[in-house]
């Protein structure tokens, strides 16, 4: 049986026992081959790494095929295809989630184990590709996943970063970055591809000749291709993730190094380098640096040098490319694809502009990931018409087409004030514009773009985000997804709509002990992995309440650790009280240029130091802060939650999608009625959600009052203790006023609505204690979040995007 043909058997559900046998014997004698004669190394002396490259060649192997058929399919019946363009892709581990996807994870398992390795072991040596910083990178990385599941032919296209992001330690309780290195081993995953290289051309000036313009770089890079093969469930497609590396279009300046210059010659390379080196390690914050605005140029202009290629290879007529291709620009980061197409277009195709606007237009997609007017990025005129001079003079023809073709009532500006918007200029060039969840999608339309949505009816649309239920419930949670197959039958993972199923066993008293089982499981083996890397004892049998994500301030870490305190207060007050005993987990990293979230973190540690070491509170509350939070911690945290913290500022956060995981999961939610905790509340109705705060609406209206929080701090007894404590010192006594500053902002400029949320945050975390103590009821609840999660399913996003968006048919 060849391995495709093995593959296919899997998938048709065709369950030869010659051919189930005859897979762990092959797979363990191409794990031995890549060994000897890929790693060069004799079993007897191979370390880890090498059992890891092995396998993970071996694995690799098997995805080769698929990916081939996929690729030839396409060019054959002459497919569409998407291509999502992102700055990031937080893609975590690969080795796991791939075998899960072929259906090998057990042969790999077992083959291990007959080579004296433990495959969990050899999981854990893979470093997690950290080419994001948060939502927005992992919800590209779900897409990708998820469009190789559904048969969506497409190419990811990202930047190769030689430093993902920053690795975190806690010293003294402070955020430290260091750099991470993900690449010093050799990533066995991808593929260079060398013969595909595009010059990325910057700065200069733009000459006419013969009446036309005619740029004349200044500087000139190389982006040269990575491919690494994204397979789906099943096997059944593959698509691929094409990341861009940065190098010199001369690699080495010989007359300098003869004349014994050698730090000058090796220069132009370094600089080249510069380029695809880090991932800007911010996911909020405007960064005004050049060097950003050149990545997103190099990311932007690679790849749509590389779609042009694609095209022509087999079309002329450059007015049919939106018949052939749809481009998503994830955020505005790759925004400058719209005057990019065009000048690609016009310039150097010879489309008159408005050939080349129309066309662009139809390719284009635009998906908004926030609202924080700080992140919407805006370039000063003059550092954009210097990087991308004739860019400036394409985004100013664009602007006064868009003036002179839908006469704005109010002056719409793309460049205005003397800068470039990013946000407008995305929205212009994009036949959709897309929100992530149905409030941040009215949100755009009301608060973002009014002016925009009322000149372009229609135009923006919603598409709620999804997640992978392959890495985020079959792989990541092994004991609840058996339990699932065992109840309700397989299928589920590639249509997870299913698992409503579920909800006829949730009254059934043996179901919930196999779920209420699982669930432990989970908690067990995280408990001792806390043990192990936070030296902190925890109990399997308190209530696991966990935050992650990256820290902000519209987050509200501090509303949650500040209520912890009270908790603890409270505790001490009362301590024979009938408490259910709580494990307060966080985890997150801030960007290291936020000094407000670097101070959050600062103050969880050093209220954990205080309460874990409290004797009077001992098994009632633990806090806990594991450090580097990242895609794989994520997979360990949340299948062993038993309550899931949502709980931004309404109308902040756009959407989540770690919300989705954690229902998936079969954790309920405590949360307000923000981004996609709508959705989620709507499916799993209010009985089984925890919610609490201010709405959209109330919170700014509340804002107008500037005396607001000091008015909702002296309302509230517990809120009042708490602050003192912290004012007086109580968590930080080396340094008793540490935290003054921190206490000040939330009396006097409490943007985020800490203070006014807290009391009803305070009764919704009694109710939870409430429930907790009632098992049946809540092993229901959390059973119940599992079974209605299906909605949640980023292939249920990504068919909606192929109809709404793409116009695309889906290819299997
Ligand atoms: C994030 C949003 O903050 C989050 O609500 C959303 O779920 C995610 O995008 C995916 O849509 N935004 C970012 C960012 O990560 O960099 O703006």
């Amino acid at each position: 049986v060849t391995r495709l043909g093995w593959i296919r058997n899997v998938c048709q559900g065709d369950d030869n026992l010659d051919d189930q046998r005859l897979i762990p014997e092959t797979l363990r004698a191409e794990v031995l081959r890549h060994l000897t004669y890929t790693l060069g190394k004799d079993a007897p002396n191979a370390s880890i790494y090498d059992w890891r490259m092995a396998l993970s060649y071996a694995i690799r192997d098997h995805i080769v095929e698929p990916w081939f058929a996929a690729t030839r399919r396409t060019w054959a019946e002459d497919r569409k295809r998407v291509y999502y363009l992102s700055m990031e892709f937080l893609i975590g581990r690969i080795l796991e989630d791939a075998t899960v996807n072929l259906g090998l994870r057990d042969q790999a398992q077992e083959v291990m184990a007959s080579l004296g390795q433990d495959f969990s072991q050899i999981v854990e040596d893979e470093p997690d590709a950290a080419l994001g910083n948060g939502g927005l990178g992992r919800l590209a990385a779900c897409f990708m996943e998820s469009m190789a599941t559904v048969g969506c032919p497409a190419y990811g296209y990202g930047i190769r970063y030689e430093h993902g992001l920053f690795r975190q330690r806690f010293q003294n309780g402070q955020q430290i970055e260091a750099p991470e290195d993900w690449l010093r081993q050799t990533h066995p995953w991808e593929f260079a591809r060398p013969e595909s290289a595009y010059t990325i051309p910057f700065k200069g000036n733009v000459e006419t000749r013969d009446g036309k313009p005619v740029w004349v770089p200044g500087e000139t890079v190389l982006a040269s291709a990575h491919d690494t093969p994204v397979i789906g469930w099943q096997g059944k497609w593959a698509n691929t993730l094409r990341l861009w590396e940065a190098l010199p279009t001369q690699m080495f300046d010989l007359e300098r190094f003869n004349r014994g210059d050698y730090a000058a010659a090796a220069e132009p390379e370094a600089l080249a380098r510069t380029l695809s080196r880090v991932l800007y390690p911010d996911d909020t914050t405007y960064q005004g640096k050049e060097l950003r605005l050149k990545q997103e140029f190099f990311l932007t202009s690679a790849a749509l040098q590389d779609i042009l290629r694609r095209f022509k290879n087999g079309h002329s007529n450059l007015r049919d490319l939106p018949k052939y291709v749809a481009i998503q620009m994830n955020d505005t980061h790759p925004a400058i694809a719209g005057p990019e197409l065009v000048r690609l277009l016009s310039d150097e195709n010879g489309l008159p502009f408005e050939e080349a606007m129309e066309t662009a237009q139809a390719c284009l997609g635009y998906t908004n990931h926030t609202l924080l007017p700080e992140a919407l990025e805006r370039w000063a005129t003059f550092t954009f018409g210097a990087v991308l001079p004739r860019h400036m003079q394409i985004v100013e023809q664009i602007d006064s087409w868009h003036r002179r073709t839908y006469s704005p009532p109010h002056y719409i500006g793309i460049v205005k004030h003397q800068e470039v918007r990013m946000g407008e200029l995305a929205f212009v060039m994009a036949h959709k514009v897309n929100g992530v969840s149905a409030l941040h999608s009215d949100l755009v339309k009301k608060n973002l773009f009014p002016e925009l949505n009322r000149l372009h009816p229609g135009r923006i649309i919603n598409q709620t985000n999804g997640v992978t239920p392959r890495r985020w419930l079959k792989m990541a949670n092994r004991p609840l997804a058996d339990l699932i197959t065992e109840t309700i039958g397989d299928g589920w993972e590639a249509d997870l709509d299913k698992l409503r199923g579920l909800e006829a066993h949730v009254d059934d008293a043996a179901f919930r002990a196999k779920f209420d089982k699982s669930k432990r499981a989970n908690k067990v083996a995280l408990a001792a992995w806390i043990k192990d890397h936070c030296g902190v004892t925890v109990s399997p049998d308190a209530l696991f309440d966990v935050q992650v994500k990256r820290i902000h301030e519209y987050k509200r870490q501090l509303l949650n650790i500040l209520q912890t305190v009270s908790h603890w207060h409270a505790i001490k007050q009362d301590p024979t009280a009938n408490w259910v005993p709580r494990v307060k987990i966080f985890g997150g990293k801030s960007a290291p240029g936020y000094a407000v979230a670097k101070e959050i973190i600062h103050f969880i540690n050093d209220v954990a130091t205080v309460v874990n070491n409290d004797p009077d509170t001992k098994d009632l509350l633990k806090i806990v802060y594991p450090e580097n939070y990242n895609v794989s911690m994520a997979e360990r945290l949340i299948p062993a939650s038993d309550l899931s913290e949502q709980i931004s500022t309404a109308g902040k956060e756009a959407s989540g999608t770690g919300n989705m995981k954690f229902m998936m999961n079969g954790a309920p939610t405590i949360g307000t009625l923000d981004g996609a905790n709508v959705e989620i509340l709507q499916e799993v109705g209010a009985e089984n959600f925890f919610l609490f705060g201010l709405t959209t609406e109330e919170a700014m209206k509340r804002r107008e009052d500037p005396d607001q929080s000091r008015k909702a701090i002296e309302a509230s007894q517990p809120m009042l203790d708490v602050l003192q404590m912290v004012a007086e010192g109580r968590f930080s006594p080396d340094q008793k006023d540490r935290y003054h500053g921190l206490v000040h902002r939330v009396w006097h400029h409490d943007y985020f609505l800490v203070a006014a949320d807290f009391d009803a945050y305070n009764a919704a975390q009694a109710k939870v204690d409430a429930a907790y103590a009632d098992r049946a009821a809540w092993v229901r609840m959390a059973a119940m979040n599992t079974a209605r999660s299906g909605f949640f399913s980023s292939d249920r996003t990504i068919r909606s995007y192929m109809s709404e968006i793409w116009d695309i048919p889906a290819a299997i």
